[in-house]
């Protein structure tokens, strides 16, 4: 009897060994619900990491986007300065086009040269009087802005005429009496000198009979003078 129920012992040890050892149905299901949420968490890591990075480029994207936005708005603004200034530009040289193409004329006894009317004076005068009369003709003493215009004066008359330059404000200091700056010079050899500064000195300019260039003289010297005024604009003449 002990020698048959020997081995129903065997048997169920033999049992329990192997439900021990070998990974029965339920493990495996384990194992794969943790090898799928190994995956999802690596998987979203790898979403994270994604979305990130794209964060990082959308930024430095957008940045840039702004910069040439501000770039582009920057170089409308200048254009349209530059347009104006073009615009402003292409008036003024209609204009001087116009003018230079346009006939000019002056009042009977006048002479004209280039956009101005020059007279020569019957009378004589002082500096002061001959200015007063210029102006009475809504003109000035002649005023000298270029070799062409000494030159044309040269041959206009070979008396000994006034121009419109003094120093009677500054003694040394040269002025039309326009205001226009004194850029074109053509005084005679050491000329100005200011003679007899005792004596009043001399602060006013004429042009001489002797070498028709500037000499400075007392004011109150008598001579004949030159009136110049604009020469007016004329479409029929
Ligand atoms: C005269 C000038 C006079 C003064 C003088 C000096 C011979 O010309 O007319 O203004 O400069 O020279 O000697
Ligand atoms: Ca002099």
């Amino acid at each position: 009897m002990e020698g048959i129920y020997d081995n129903v012992e065997d048997v169920s040890s033999v049992k329990l060994n192997y439900s021990r050892n070998q990974p029965g149905p339920r493990s495996t299901k384990k194992s794969f619900h943790l090898g799928v949420i190994v995956s999802l968490g690596l998987l979203s890591v790898f979403l994270l990491a994604g979305l990130i990075t794209l964060g990082v480029h959308y930024r430095r994207l957008a940045a840039g986007l702004l910069a040439s936005e501000d770039r582009v708005s920057s170089m409308t603004e200048e254009r349209d300065l530059l347009n104006t200034s073009l615009t402003e530009m292409t008036k003024q040289l209609d204009r001087i086009r116009t003018q230079s193409t346009e006939k000019k004329t002056c009042p009977e006894g006048w002479t004209i040269f280039r956009f101005s009317c020059y007279r020569l004076s019957e009378l004589s005068g002082s500096w002061d009087t001959d200015r007063e009369d210029c102006r009475d003709k809504a003109a000035h003493l002649v005023v000298i802005e270029s070799p062409e215009e000494q030159e044309f004066l040269s041959t206009f008359t070979k008396l000994p005429v006034w121009i419109g330059l003094n120093d009677k404000e500054t003694e040394g200091t040269w002025k039309w009496i326009d205001g226009t700056p004194l850029t074109f010079t053509h005084w005679e050899t050491n000329q100005p000198d200011e003679w007899l500064p005792h004596a009043g000195g001399e602060d006013c300019a004429h042009i001489t009979e002797r070498s028709r260039q500037w000499n400075d003289v007392s004011c109150k010297a008598s001579m004949n003078w030159i009136c110049e005024e604009t020469a007016k604009s004329c479409f029929v003449c």
